[in-house]
């Protein structure tokens, strides 16, 4: 990769390019551990992490909030004189930012990238100008697509959801949308598409079947699958869950509601999950439950790496720095035998007050350092398989014998039942919960 601006203009001078100085370094625009081609088990770090930029966060969140006006004032929009000038402003600085940080991917809404027309077929066309710009781009600096999405829930006419809104000519038009983001994600080679449930839920089951619109959510996303495989999309598509927010109740609840809902629709070869931390704390799970689980259940895809306020019931889309939550989410994605189509997308946001151009930098440095002491952390737990071990010991019942019988399914409730025969100390057996975690602390003060 090399560096790069355009020329026109450099919209964060005085940063240059990234370097990881090692944890000794008082520099805060340097990698304190994040170092991208040193192998970790049998990967370079930046090939096990597939790290990625949000483009909607970093470069369209503007800092307001519900009780406030913007606060970031982007450079790539305030000299322009049109929202195509600023879109094509936006993507120059993007494209920046990305080879200046050195991240390899990233993801974007449609509107994050272009901005809406007048008509469907204006915003069509103003995408596809994007697009062939994000496309040089893309080949000019290396920087690669995760997966590309279309945002369902800005306008006001998604107020009542999208493909499970109750007026079809609004279904229509999300139809419409995504048909173009799906060809946007092809034609720059993305590796996934991703659906995040945006308003596909209720606010009032009062006004809602939800039958009905359960069952539109599932046709809509198979015919979207179809037309994608039509065209040669070969990636992953993804579920985005979360429980909540915007509407009261989300259908994509959690990994688990996710999971029977794919298979409910005979959804579940093509799709998988793209797990977010705060929507997992927001479902009241640990980020790592989620994980496990969806890799459980073999839709392990992809992850939107960032943190909640464990004390604000949102999503505060915060940046991750917990040491701890990077070590057990790496170990669960590790197990899970890692990444193929998936990355970790920082989908966060600098704070409203981090009004610095510097702020977007440290915040992305943070966040990748915490993954990178997460990934070395969970490489030498599987190295050591201390935890590993415990668990394949306490499982080891059934390994063998009846125990194995049972797992076929050779074994009826009266073949089973005439096994339980004895009581002793059958079942006293301790989990060493306390020993574990202390095991987790110990290597996560390299001890
Ligand atoms: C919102 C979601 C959203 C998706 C992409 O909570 O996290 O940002 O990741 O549509
Ligand atoms: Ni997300
Ligand atoms: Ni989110």
């Amino acid at each position: 990769m090399t560096d790069y601006f355009v020329g026109k203009k450099e919209y964060f001078p005085g940063i240059g390019k990234i370097k990881y100085e090692g944890e000794e370094s008082d520099n805060p625009l340097a990698f304190k551990y994040y170092d991208p081609e040193r192998i970790v088990g049998k990967k370079k770090m930046k090939d096990h992490l597939r790290f990625a930029v949000a483009y909607w966060h970093s470069f369209c969140a503007d800092g307001a909030d519900p009780f406030g006006a913007a606060t970031h004032p982007h450079p790539w929009i305030v000299d322009a004189h049109s929202p195509m000038e600023a879109a094509d402003h936006k993507i120059e600085a993007a494209f920046e930012f990305f080879t200046k940080l050195g991240v390899e991917w990233y993801a974007f809404h449609d509107r994050d990238m272009a901005p809406e027309g007048d008509t469907p077929l204006e915003s069509e066309k103003n995408l596809q100008v994007l697009v062939a710009k994000a496309k040089v781009l893309q080949k000019e600096t290396g920087v690669k697509l995760l997966w590309g999405t279309a945002n369902l829930f800005n306008h006001p006419r998604f107020m009542n959801g999208a493909a499970t809104n109750p007026e079809f000519a609004v279904v229509a038009l999300a139809a419409r949308q995504v048909k173009a983001a799906i060809d946007a994600t092809i034609e720059l080679d993305g590796q996934g598409y991703t659906f995040w449930g945006g308003r596909e839920g209720y606010m009032s089951l009062l006004n809602t079947d939800l039958k009905r619109e359960k069952e539109h959510l599932a046709r809509f996303l198979s015919t979207a699958r179809d037309y994608a495989r039509k065209q040669g999309f070969k990636g992953a598509f993804y579920i985005e869950p979360k429980p909540m927010e915007p509407t009261k109740h989300q259908y994509d609840y959690d990994v688990e509601t996710v999971a029977g809902f794919l298979r409910a629709y005979h959804l579940d070869n093509d799709f998988k999950v793209n797990i977010e931390a705060n929507h997992a704390e927001l479902a009241g799970h640990d980020f790592a439950h989620e994980l496990e689980t969806a890799a459980s259940l073999g839709i392990f895809g992809s992850v939107d790496a960032n943190r909640g306020e464990p004390r604000n019931g949102w999503d505060t889309d915060q940046f991750p720095n917990s040491y701890y939550e990077t070590a057990l989410a790496m170990y669960a994605i590790l197990k899970a035998g890692g990444f193929t189509t998936g990355g970790l997308n920082f989908d966060a946001k600098i704070r409203r007050n981090s009004v610095d151009l510097s702020d977007l930098f440290e915040a992305h440095i943070g966040g990748m350092d915490a993954f990178a002491v997460g990934l070395e952390i969970a490489q030498r737990i599987i190295d050591d398989d201390s935890i590993g071990s415990f668990v394949r010991k306490r499982y080891a019942s059934f390994d063998t014998g009846d125990g194995a019988r049972f797992e076929k399914g050779e074994l009826d409730l009266t073949a089973l039942a005439a096994l339980g025969s004895e009581y002793g100390k059958i079942g006293i057996t301790s989990g060493k919960q306390e020993y574990l975690e202390n095991v987790i602390n110990q290597y996560l003060f390299g001890l």
